[in-house]
């Protein structure tokens, strides 16, 4: 299995790390073969190019599939941020900003991606899992606890996410994206192997695969000197966002899907 961390709109970057990883040619054709890969969330924001990151992922989902492969897509916080903002624009929200519109341009929004946004693309994002298992891995976007808020297997988090997402429901969008503002929540050396063992518990795999966090800022490495995915919690946590919009150049991590004991 193959894993890219939070894109941000760095198109460019991801199809560099992508093409070496050898999943794409040098025209953007998956080249992949029967290789499953997946993406971590966060396609929009603090970029320039989101809808650009988006269309390839959907494209190379089609492509992957018709060659035996698979693409999978998680949803990311920005990408509920995006669409809050095209959905309730200047309604008021409890979020940095005060508006919907706001919060998500103070999160580094861009406007040619909220203009790009039709039809199909919101379709597509608001179908987007929350998480997803592969093999012995658990996967999600934010290293934060608060899915179980929404379900207590991965089926019904994702169910209750996407109800949310197709809803009208201020309140509950602005309790989502308060959520998903969480992170570091399996850094502490002495807490963080017994809250993933306790996660890992509750969703199945064995060990757990998340973007949202920069490396850099949980090993003070800069980000240009990322290269690599991040384990720590006793190995059960690995971080995979290479903090490509802070100046990494982004990596595609590869794991292995039969984890020894
Ligand atoms: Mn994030």
């Amino acid at each position: 299995m193959y894993v890219i961390g939070d894109i941000h709109g760095q198109f460019d970057k991801a199809t560099v790390v992508l093409c070496e990883a050898g999943l794409i040619d040098a025209g953007g054709g998956w080249t992949g073969g029967a290789a499953t890969l997946w993406f971590m969330g966060d396609y929009f924001d603090r970029g320039p190019d989101g809808i650009a990151a988006i269309d390839l992922v959907r494209r190379l989902q089609g492509e992957a599939a018709a060659a035996g492969g698979r693409v999978g897509a998680l949803l990311g916080n920005h990408d509920v941020l995006i669409l809050a903002a095209q959905r309730f624009g200047d309604a008021p929200s409890g979020g940095p900003g005060g508006t919907f519109l706001a919060s998500w341009q103070r999160n580094g929004g861009e406007a040619s991606d909220l203009a790009g946004l039709d039809g199909d693309r919101l379709a597509w994002l608001r179908s987007l899992p929350a998480m997803a298992r592969e093999g012995d891995w658990l996967l999600a976007h934010a290293d934060a606890t608060f899915y179980q808020v929404y379900g207590r297997t991965i089926g019904e988090v994702n169910r209750s996410i996407r109800r949310i997402l197709h809803s009208d429901d201020a309140a509950d969008w602005d309790l989502l994206l308060d959520y998903f503002s969480q992170r570091r929540a399996f850094q502490d050396a002495e807490r963080g192997p017994a809250r993933v063992q306790r996660f890992l518990a509750l969703y199945g795999g064995r060990r757990f695969v998340h973007g949202h966090t920069p490396i850099g800022k949980l090993t003070g490495q800069k980000p240009a000197a990322v290269s690599a995915p991040h384990t720590y919690a006793g190995g059960l946590a690995v971080d995979v966002d290479a903090g490509m919009y802070m100046g990494g150049r982004g990596f595609v991590a590869q794991l292995s899907e039969a984890i020894y004991r």
